[in-house]
């Protein structure tokens, strides 16, 4: 996509502010004690700097308008904004170029800014939200968490609507923040990913990573290889119907995505968790037995041969097709929990696919089992259970910090909750919140990391309602983690502003867990 920047090299925080105080300008403010100015507020992620301006806030009424320039994608964002806030309010709110209009919310493009950089200013006459293009669709989930929540109604409902005359100044801590949604052990619709992403442009993060792929299913049409999904994606754990995603289906949700500035990143899982694909083509297992389709959960028996070149004109095959739907830089390649191929076979495997992936223009994520590769500096790890990340670094490769005791939103919340698993950990929000990714893992530094994702497994997940009962408040939780400062963060801060979210999760139809730590 196009304001998907790449995530390297980054730019500290600090060189920025000192950047932006040589050119003079004030900067990000330095979160700090407690200041004459400070406001409290609910924005989630908390933003790097936020002060009270003088004087009265803004109410939006039956006059207020948006105010884009001409470039499409800033207009889109407005008219996207104008349909978040028509049905609560009832007011007609256009969307126009007219500069000189009082009394709007203007958008507008910010030539030097960088990322997803974005300042928010609020005063009585007025809101200016400027950035990059995707700097002020970030700026926009900022503005609409300083509203009352009653704004996500679809009914009309009674103001004030009223916006707290505050400068905001923001960006991002890692330009990898993600979620990973699990659609091979049970199937999601469109729709549902639809409403996933929502959720996911709500907290200002910007990946979407579907796990496309397991022993359960195949999940995406080939168009050269039909028989994956007609005959992979049959079932699903437990032995439901399954589904799978046509070209035009994915694509519908990739330029979704796009449209809120979060890169689908597909995985295709191999050479393990292949069980669905060896039911298509049982030629590429190396016993050539054709398996049975698989309902169960077990992992780390099944395996594409190594050794067949059939294996990799198949993988080619559908690394072409996937690089021609995806607009993102990456593509993961899976490579975890492999227990029956040699580690000779398993590491000429990960080279091998790596190059056919650089070959179709694309860059690789695997998990961070294929740290024991030899892999491109350009390519990504995603740690995990910690074993094998740090080999990644030594070719220069970066990592997507995924650590299962805190990350993964698919362990359950207390022994006794109903949904999820349990093998990493109990994982309850403030550990979601609490650790830092620079300093996680030993022999990993900030410099090491691209950013976080927290994946969400669905083998006891048979809908979306389910989903998001795990995902939230843990996926606002890290959310936050990824993109607010470390010294601007804290969960005693966290907590109470989170409470205030539940209001407009009932407003939006979201699931939640009530977690007893938060002052609901
Ligand atoms: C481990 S995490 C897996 C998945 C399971 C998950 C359940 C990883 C790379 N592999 O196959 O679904 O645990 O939490």
């Amino acid at each position: 996509m196009t304001e998907h920047r790449p995530p390297h090299p980054r730019i500290p925080a600090a060189l920025i502010s000192l950047g932006l105080a040589l050119i003079g300008c004030p900067g990000p403010r330095q979160p700090g004690p407690v200041s004459p100015t400070r406001v409290t507020h609910t924005v989630v992620p908390a933003p790097v700097s936020i002060r009270a301006n003088q004087g009265e806030p803004f109410r939006l009424d039956s006059m207020t308008s948006i105010v884009t320039t001409n470039v499409a994608e800033v207009a889109r964002t407005g008219q996207m904004l104008a349909a978040l806030l028509r049905p609560a309010t009832g007011f007609p709110i256009p969307v126009i170029t007219d500069t000189t209009r009082p009394g709007a919310i203007a958008l507008r493009l910010n030539t030097s800014a960088t990322g997803e950089a974005y300042e928010l200013s609020v005063t009585r006459d007025s809101i200016r939200i400027s950035g990059t293009a995707s700097g002020i669709f970030r700026g926009v989930q900022t503005l609409r968490q300083l509203m009352p929540p009653s704004i996500e109604s679809d009914m009309r409902v009674n103001g004030p609507w009223v916006v707290p005359a505050v400068t905001i100044v923001d960006q991002p801590r890692f330009a990898w923040r993600g979620s990973m949604l699990d659609v091979a052990r049970h199937f999601f619709t469109v729709d549902e990913v639809k409403q996933f992403i929502d959720l996911l442009a709500l907290y200002k993060l910007n990946v979407l990573h579907l796990h496309l792929a397991d022993d359960q299913g195949w999940r995406i049409e080939i168009k050269s290889r039909p028989r994956l999904a007609e005959l992979g994606g049959v079932t699903q754990v437990g032995g439901g119907p399954g589904g799978f995603y046509t070209q035009a289906e994915y694509a519908d949700i990739v330029r979704y995505a796009q449209e809120r500035y979060i890169a689908i990143v597909p995985e295709i899982d191999m050479p393990g968790h292949t069980n669905a694909a060896l039911v298509a083509h049982p030629e590429l297992s190396c016993s050539r037995v054709p398996p049975a389709l698989y309902t169960r959960t077990e992992v780390g028996w099944s395996a594409f041969c190594p050794n067949k070149e059939e294996t990799y004109a198949l993988i080619d095959d559908v690394i072409r097709e996937l690089a021609a739907l995806t607009p993102g830089r990456y593509i993961h390649i899976g490579g975890d929990e492999v227990e029956v191929l040699t580690h000779e076979d398993y590491i000429k495997f990960v080279e091998r696919v790596q190059d056919i992936v650089v070959r179709h223009g694309k860059e690789v994520v695997g998990w961070e089992e294929i740290g024991k590769a030899r892999l491109r500096p350009t390519t990504l790890a995603q740690l995990w259970k910690s074993d094998s990340a740090v080999l990644a670094l030594r070719s220069g490769a970066k990592l997507i910090m995924s650590p299962a005791p805190k990350a993964y939103l698919d362990m359950k919340y207390t022994p006794t909750t109903e949904l999820g698993l349990t093998w990493a950990a109990i994982i309850e929000v403030s550990d979601v919140y609490n650790w830092d990714p620079a300093t996680y893992q030993a022999g990993v530094t900030e410099s090491n990391i691209v950013g976080v994702e927290g994946p969400i497994w669905s083998e006891t997940l048979r809908n979306i309602t389910a989903v998001q009962y795990l995902a939230v408040p843990r996926l606002p939780a890290l959310a936050e983690v990824g993109w607010t400062p470390q010294s601007a963060r804290a969960w005693d801060d966290f907590r109470v502003r989170i409470a205030a979210h539940a209001p407009r999760w009932n407003y939006l139809g979201v699931n939640y867990y009530r977690s007893p730590q938060v002052p609901w």
